[in-house]
């Protein structure tokens, strides 16, 4: 009883606190605003698109905005937002600074998403898919870990360190593997263009982690951390949804055409 009291407590006073701050609750309704409406962009946008591979790449791309609509919705609410007291040596040591650990936690859903999709569209092998999905979680997860730590400064940065290692092999396998399949798959001058966008927006977030208010707090104002994370997520879902998705539309027949990830493909090649 006592411990729901106190949960509840934290979680209305996050609500006040974002409710008072336009800055912060701007950044937030924003994107709820903008998930939404590339939901219903995106189911139209795929109404005609046929075949396994195709629907496949569509469905992933759809998760993408509901999985950050019930993100930021748990953000605005206050329910994944807490209050974390900064450990010594922390440029804001001993204070309750608000994080919003729930983006980090709901990264492990929507990334995931991204790169599935990026992945179907350059056709890569289920082992590659794989790896490279497991270590993006394992990315988000820690990322997690390095917020929430109160106990120890050194940890902190740890786990951060551990994150970024993460972030390595899914950088690598974007810059230098998957090229390759998208060139066998025909879907390399889009494959390029997604590249680039998801190379240099996710790069942000380590950095904007970094110098925000859970890393060196170079910005003390959680709206700014916050808005920075949001604009980066514009780009990242959003826009990359849109692009992919609008040239999946209209490019089927190079999409149907190689099949390795077809959810029918087997041993045996497909007779059609
Ligand atoms: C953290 C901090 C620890 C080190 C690293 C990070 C990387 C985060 C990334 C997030 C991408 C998020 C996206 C979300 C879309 O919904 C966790 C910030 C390396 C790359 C694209």
């Amino acid at each position: 009883m006592v411990s729901t009291a106190v949960l509840q407590a934290t979680q209305s006073d996050a609500f006040e606190q974002i409710s008072n701050d336009l800055l912060l609750s701007s950044s937030l309704w924003v994107n709820i605003a903008l998930a939404g409406l590339s939901a219903l962009l995106f189911v139209y946008m795929g109404r005609n698109v046929e075949g396994s591979r195709a629907k496949f790449i569509w469905a992933a791309t759809l998760m993408i905005p509901l999985v950050s609509i019930s993100s930021y919705t748990g953000l605005v609410s206050g329910l994944t937002v807490g209050f974390i007291e900064m450990p010594a040596g922390h440029a804001l040591a001993g204070e309750e600074v608000m994080s919003q650990w729930g983006r980090y936690l709901t990264w492990a859903l929507s990334t995931p998403m991204i790169l599935l999709a990026l992945g179907l569209l350059a056709d890569v092998d289920r082992s590659d898919l794989f790896t490279v999905i497991a270590a993006d979680i394992g990315m988000c997860i820690t990322g997690l870990a390095a917020a929430l730590v109160t106990s120890s400064l050194a940890l902190r940065w740890g786990f951060y360190l551990i994150s970024c290692a993460f972030f390595v092999v899914v950088l690598y396998a974007i810059l230098f593997e998957w090229p390759e399949d998208a060139a066998a798959a025909g879907t390399d001058q889009i494959f390029g263009t997604l590249r680039i966008l998801t190379v240099v927006l996710w790069l942000g977030y380590p950095v904007v982690w970094a110098v925000g208010v859970e890393g060196l707090a170079l910005t003390t104002s959680v709206g700014i951390t916050s808005w920075a994370y949001s604009a980066l997520d514009v780009g990242a879902k959003y826009l990359f949804a849109f692009l992919l998705l609008r040239w999946v539309a209209a490019n089927q027949e190079t999409v149907s055409a190689s099949a390795s990830t077809d959810t029918t493909a087997g041993a045996a090649p497909a007779d059609d």
